[in-house]
């Protein structure tokens, strides 16, 4: 089925051999000896405890070429998924903090990017994410950095530990990147309360909720999401992975659906998390039963939630 995939962390793509192999071509060194030693740690408690690995691989990732070689690796194995189109998320804030410089890793994505559709087929939109347990002080930072880079970007979102950083305090940040025409998003109510997801809607403004799971709490809020057809991007296997949800045919999902809500089904990182975006449908047909026709509707809805211009989204529909 051709689908979009709107919820994917480009660094959340990274297997552990591209860890390997990076390492070594970057003379980086890992607190793990083998392949089977770094796999053997996808194992996580919560959103923390999946963070700490994630940031910690992510330091062999050091020059342009690395991050062209990253997207090349992912959209490869979008395309064997059937996707037509893809909104990729990176986090500049992860890198910079690192020492690498903006340039390097908008010019090694957009090198990626630039020829996606010639090569695998595949439509894409950059989105800048904001690490929200940094605060609101370096997001603004971040947002003047990103100036220089903004014909390359698409949107802006908000990512990274959720609980006890509330979308609110990021309205400033969010307001300029609104002001500058850019798309948002925000991940809100994955772990954090139906109140996260009331502030990215009413007070970030945002045009996508990405997991919004929580929401099924609050029933004013579910009405609110289905009136606006505001569209959430669930990802089913990192939510058990995370132990967001307990196990997949407990997932929220369902109750989602029936509340009238536009949803999409995502992979977030598809490395740590057991599999790609045919991975999420395969098992979620396996665990919820659901009808053809639904997992249909969902892989529509996907291009109808997507940034696309409506001819595109129709013609891929
Ligand atoms: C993330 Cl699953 C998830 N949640 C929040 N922030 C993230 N960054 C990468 N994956
Ligand atoms: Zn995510």
């Amino acid at each position: 089925m051709p689908k979009a995939e709107l919820h994917l962390h480009i660094e959340g793509t990274i297997e552990p051999e591209l860890v390997f192999s990076l390492a070594r071509r970057n003379g980086v060194a890992l607190p793990f000896e083998t392949v089977d030693d770094l796999r053997r740690r996808y194992v996580f408690d919560d959103l923390q405890s999946f963070l700490d690995l994630y940031y910690l691989a992510m330091a062999v990732l050091r020059t342009a070429q690395d991050f062209t070689d990253l997207t090349d690796a992912y959209l490869a194995k979008a395309r064997e998924q059937g996707v037509r189109h893809a909104e990729i998320f990176f986090d500049p804030q992860a890198h910079v903090s690192r020492g690498v410089p903006l340039s390097e890793v908008v010019a090694g994505l957009t090198e990626s990017l630039r020829t996606s559709k010639e090569r695998f087929g595949i439509s894409t939109r950059l989105i800048a994410c904001f690490l929200r347990d940094r605060g609101p002080q370096e997001a603004l930072e971040t947002w003047e950095g990103l100036q220089p880079h903004l014909a390359q970007i698409d949107g802006v979102g908000l990512d990274s530990a959720e609980v006890g950083h509330p979308p609110q305090l990021f309205e400033p940040v969010f307001a300029r990147a609104r002001e500058a025409g850019l798309h948002v998003v925000a991940h809100a109510g994955e772990e954090g309360p139906p109140e996260y997801v009331w502030q990215a809607i009413d007070v970030l403004g945002v045009e996508r909720v990405d997991h919004g799971i929580r929401s099924v709490e609050d029933g004013a809020l579910l009405k609110r999401l289905a009136d606006d057809r505001t569209p959430l991007t669930v990802c089913p296997l990192s939510n058990v992975r995370l132990r967001c949800v307990p196990e997949l045919s407990q997932h929220p999902l369902p109750r989602m659906l029936d509340a009238g809500l536009l949803v999409t089904i995502n992979s977030d990182d598809p490395s740590y998390f057991g599999g790609y975006v045919g991975e999420n449908f395969v098992a979620l047909q396996d665990a919820l039963k659901l009808d053809d026709a639904v997992l249909r509707q969902l892989a529509a809805d996907s291009f109808r939630a997507s940034f696309l211009p409506e001819a595109e989204r129709d013609a891929l529909i």
